[in-house]
């Protein structure tokens, strides 16, 4: 039976490449994000692909929490089962000492990469649990298990992600459940073009002297824990360039 996966930040980057690669993989996908007229665009490219059915798009912002419960609560058949959530949507910005940080920058990190995978939960898990069948994988990052200069908020955010990871296991136990935190190391996605502010040429020069993963490589990794055997969690996946001299 194929899985209904629900990937939050579908639109561009890892989201996306775990769209493709589900969907290459026989699975549903649900495609959430802001930019509607981008995941409607992926959408249509899976469903020419593999199939009518394959995919669909919804416009989502995961700091919305009602929005996500009714997004999740509105989705047709045969997409209303979900089986995996792969809560990705995150951002980093403003990368600079902690205190220079503005408020605006705190909220955009501390609302989408921790509030926004919280909604996620509350939104999709209930119905796992009710149907006894349900997987959450949220994208961390080797930001998780350092700091780094500059990123003291963006890496809080993902410390929190890694804690909300393990909690949720611990709250899980004794369901047939499953939770597991992806943490991936530098990437070469829009990422850095958003974290400096559509700056190319800074995010260019991020990934210059780095042989960064790709996008396929992380969403391989996910689809990998998704489909491990029922009796198999992946507690945690880190994923890294071989060759990496920092953290992203
Ligand atoms: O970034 P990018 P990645 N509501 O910018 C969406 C982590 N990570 O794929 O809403 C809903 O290409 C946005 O869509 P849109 C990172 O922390 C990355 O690299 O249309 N969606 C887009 O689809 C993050 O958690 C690296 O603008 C929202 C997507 O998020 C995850 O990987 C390293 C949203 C971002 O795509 C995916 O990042 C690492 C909202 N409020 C961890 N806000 C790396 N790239 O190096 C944003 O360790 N999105």
């Amino acid at each position: 039976m194929p899985h209904v996966v629900f990937i939050t930040g579908a639109s561009a980057g890892i989201g996306a490449a775990c769209a493709r690669a589900f969907a290459a993989a026989g699975d549903r996908v649900v495609l959430a994000a802001r930019s509607e007229d981008r995941v409607a665009a992926l959408a249509d490219e899976l469903n020419a692909a593999h199939g009518d059915d394959t995919a669909l798009a919804v416009a989502l912002d995961v700091t919305d929490a009602e929005a996500h419960a009714r997004v999740v609560a509105d989705l047709p058949a045969p997409f209303d089962a979900v089986d995996v959530a792969v809560l990705n949507a995150g951002l980093a910005k403003g990368l600079r000492p902690v205190w220079e940080n503005t408020s605006r920058e705190v909220d955009q990190m501390v609302d989408t990469n921790v509030k926004g995978v919280l909604n996620g939960i509350r939104a999709l898990v209930p119905d796992m649990l009710a149907r006894g069948r349900g997987h959450v994988v949220t994208i961390g990052s080797t930001a998780g298990h350092a700091v780094y200069a500059g990123g003291v908020v963006y890496c809080a955010t993902k410390h929190a992600l890694l804690a909300i990871n393990e909690g949720l296991k611990v709250d899980l136990h004794g369901t047939p459940l499953r939770a597991t935190a992806v943490s991936p190391g530098l990437v070469e996605t829009d990422f850095s073009l958003v974290r400096f502010d559509g700056d190319a040429e800074r995010a260019d020069a991020v990934y210059a002297d780095t042989n960064a993963l790709t996008a396929d490589d992380v969403a391989d990794a996910v689809v990998y824990c998704a489909h491990a055997p029922e009796r198999v969690n992946v507690a945690e996946l880190l994923v890294t360039p071989r060759v990496q001299s920092g953290y992203t």
